[in-house]
């Protein structure tokens, strides 16, 4: 098949499964050709079977702010004209998939669009009453409409009147990219003392994520733990942790990495993946974890308890139960066996559950009853 792939082109779940999607199916031996502001930062170029097509920007005083849409739509519009695409997948309903339904209309010959709900989109910015319709519009125009989790189907049937049925494909992980066994003895030592468990928070530090509960989580875990708390990722919440920091007089135990590409370098040699967001559709970071057989601490809200289970591959607490946070990492660091055998079933439930083959299946089926609809 040819198939366009539009996604964000940042650090974030949403054009990580995309990038994972393009570089899968292209090893499959299908011509993907991948469309975005920028390289998304895992798109292998090496890849073969791939192309990547930057979306090039206008400039003209006329207008003062970008026209990306449009510059997205033209690109759009040109790669499936070029290359002949049978089919465009969409990750993102405003601007992404707005751009491939328009691109298609336009286009001699319309192809089947398929969108990719992945959370954001419709509960952050879709809350947004002028836009409303918009990702309404581009949902009930897509040939196929897909999410990440049964929660984000829910989600979107309860608040957007659907002409379309919405289909649960859950995000997958590549198992031997995101392995304990790359777990870096030389890297565990520059992170942390010998005698020192390792916390991790991996986050955008958007309010959404929640990175407050886990400083005050891991403030209590010091008390009976000696630990260290290593945060990957930036965001606009950074500095407020960096005060928090301070005023807890906790600089010593806490490493800022900032932003990652190769984050399964950093996971493997974590001892907890904490992560008590507020909204999380699925929580890819969750995944990461377990496919790197680190037990994690959570959240229980939305998507999370379709991917981690309770008890089995680590704990979920109230979002904001700090106390319960922190005694769940304490079960964890203080008992390496405990730890282990719940670090061990999150890489099993990854592979049975999550695995690219089975995903990319899935994906490829809808595809194919895309074109058959169209
Ligand atoms: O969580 C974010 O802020 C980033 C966002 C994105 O669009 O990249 O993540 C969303 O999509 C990911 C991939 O499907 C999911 O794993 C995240 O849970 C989801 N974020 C939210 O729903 C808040």
């Amino acid at each position: 098949m040819r198939i366009g792939i539009v996604c964000h082109p940042s650090i974030g779940g949403s054009g990580l499964v995309a990038t994972q999607l393009a570089m899968g199916l292209a090893q499959r031996g299908h011509q993907v050709h991948v469309i975005s502001r920028e390289r998304p930062f895992k798109l292998d170029p090496a890849t073969p079977n791939l192309m990547f097509h930057p979306v090039d920007p206008v400039h003209y005083p006329l207008f003062s702010d970008p026209l990306y849409t449009y510059t997205l739509t033209a690109k759009i519009l040109e790669v499936m004209t070029e290359h002949q695409l049978d089919v465009v997948h969409a990750h993102y309903s405003i601007p992404h998939s707005l751009s491939a339904i328009l691109a298609s209309a336009i286009a001699p010959r319309g192809i089947p669009v398929i969108t990719t709900i992945h959370g954001t989109d419709v509960t952050v910015i879709g809350q947004d009453k002028g836009l409303y319709a918009l990702n309404l519009h581009s949902m009930n125009q897509s040939t196929r409409l897909t999410t990440v989790s049964h929660y984000q189907r829910d989600y979107v049937l309860e608040h957007f009147p659907l002409e379309r049925p919405l289909e649960v494909i859950h995000n997958f992980i590549d198992l031997e990219v995101f392995s304990p066994a790359h777990a870096s003895l030389t890297l565990r030592r520059e992170l942390a003392a010998d005698d020192e468990k390792i916390v991790m928070h991996v986050s955008n530090f958007r309010p959404i994520k929640n990175s407050d509960a886990v400083l005050s989580a891991f403030y209590q875990l010091t008390a009976r733990v000696k630990a260290r708390l290593v945060l990957l990722g930036t965001g606009p919440d950074i500095d407020m942790i960096k005060m928090r920091c301070r005023d807890l007089n906790l600089l010593e135990q806490v490493t800022f990495l900032g932003d990652v590409t190769h984050v399964e370098q950093y996971l493997p040699v974590a001892d907890c993946v904490i992560q008590p967001s507020y909204r999380e559709s699925f929580g890819m970071v969750l995944l990461e974890a377990m496919a790197c057989a680190v037990p994690t601490v959570s959240s229980n809200v939305d998507g999370i308890t379709e991917v981690v289970e309770h008890g089995v591959t680590g704990f979920v607490a109230d979002t904001d139960d700090v106390q319960a946070l922190a005694a769940y990492m304490e079960t964890l660091l203080s008992c390496d066996a405990t730890a282990r055998a719940m670090g061990q079933a999150g890489r099993e439930r990854a592979a049975r559950l999550f695995s690219p083959q089975r995903q990319l299946s899935a994906y490829l089926a809808c595809y194919r009853r895309a074109i058959h609809a169209h």
